[in-house]
């Protein structure tokens, strides 16, 4: 597998998608990706989400996250995701990476250890397995885990009109999805690296700007004069 795989995670609020497409820019506008291209390094870049990455996935995404009256049960949401993945990596990821791609996703397999895990409390060896099912062991190059407090994200929702109220419960729930990412952060240091997701847009670009500088340069074996940043 020649392309790589750069994931942005987080609690809700976070900031992600907003920045994904700040990077997209970045990306393009600091000649990285033009440098690769040039070099033949990287084909091009290309964006994607979970759940929803894939046609099926749109279909799997809405189920999972339209408001229905029967609720679903958490091994149901459990496996909901992993069959998101297993099209996702299938249909998309791998083609992409075998074809020299660099992808940003928008949430990948360490969700399901801190949302499904972490916040739901199922077994976190089953997960491990099943992410393994649906990934074959595709793992991201990169995981960028924006880290904010709680109450801040679920108030930049409510302020996007996404959330009416925040209950305990879901301030509990959200606690422990954060601390999943924490305890990844801890075991996985080289491949998930925390960023402080607090301050302005701006701010938050310019520190994944130098993560994503760093990673770039030792994947590629690129001295810093070779890009024009
Ligand atoms: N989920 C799961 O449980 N298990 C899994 O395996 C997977 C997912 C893959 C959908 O994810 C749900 O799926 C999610 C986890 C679960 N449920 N929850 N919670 P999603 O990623 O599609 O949805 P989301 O987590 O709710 O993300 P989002 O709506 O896309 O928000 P975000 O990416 O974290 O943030 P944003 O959209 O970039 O920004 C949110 C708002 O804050 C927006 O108004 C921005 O303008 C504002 N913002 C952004 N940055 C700033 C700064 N720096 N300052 C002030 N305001 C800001």
């Amino acid at each position: 597998m020649t392309g790589k795989l750069i994931v942005f995670e987080g609690t809700e609020g976070c900031g992600k998608t907003t920045q994904l497409e700040r990077s997209r820019q970045w990306l393009l506008q600091s000649r990285w990706l033009p440098t690769l291209q040039q070099k033949g390094l990287i084909k091009d870049l290309v964006l994607t989400r979970e759940p929803g990455g894939t046609q099926l996935g749109i279909g799997i995404r809405q189920l999972l996250l339209s408001p229905t009256k029967e609720p679903i049960h958490d091994r149901a949401e459990l496996l909901l995701y992993a069959a998101d993945r297993a099209q996702h990596v299938e249909r998309f990821l791998r083609p992409h990476l075998e074809e020299n791609h660099l992808v940003l996703c928008d949430r990948y397999t360490d969700s399901t250890i801190a949302y499904q895990g972490y916040g739901r409390g199922l077994d976190l060896t089953l997960i491990d397995q099943l992410n393994q099912i649906a990934t074959r062991d595709l793992l991201s190059d990169l995981t960028i885990w924006l880290d904010l407090d709680v109450e801040t994200g679920l108030a930049r929702m409510q302020q996007r009109g996404k959330r009416d109220r925040i209950e305990q419960a879901d301030l509990d729930f959200h606690q422990r999805v954060r601390q999943g990412f924490a305890h990844l952060a801890q075991t996985e240091p080289q491949r998930f690296i925390q960023v402080d997701a607090r301050g302005s847009e701006l701010q938050v670009a310019e520190r994944i700007e130098s993560v994503l500088s760093h990673s770039l340069t030792q994947w590629f074996n690129l001295a810093s004069y070779d890009v024009d940043s």
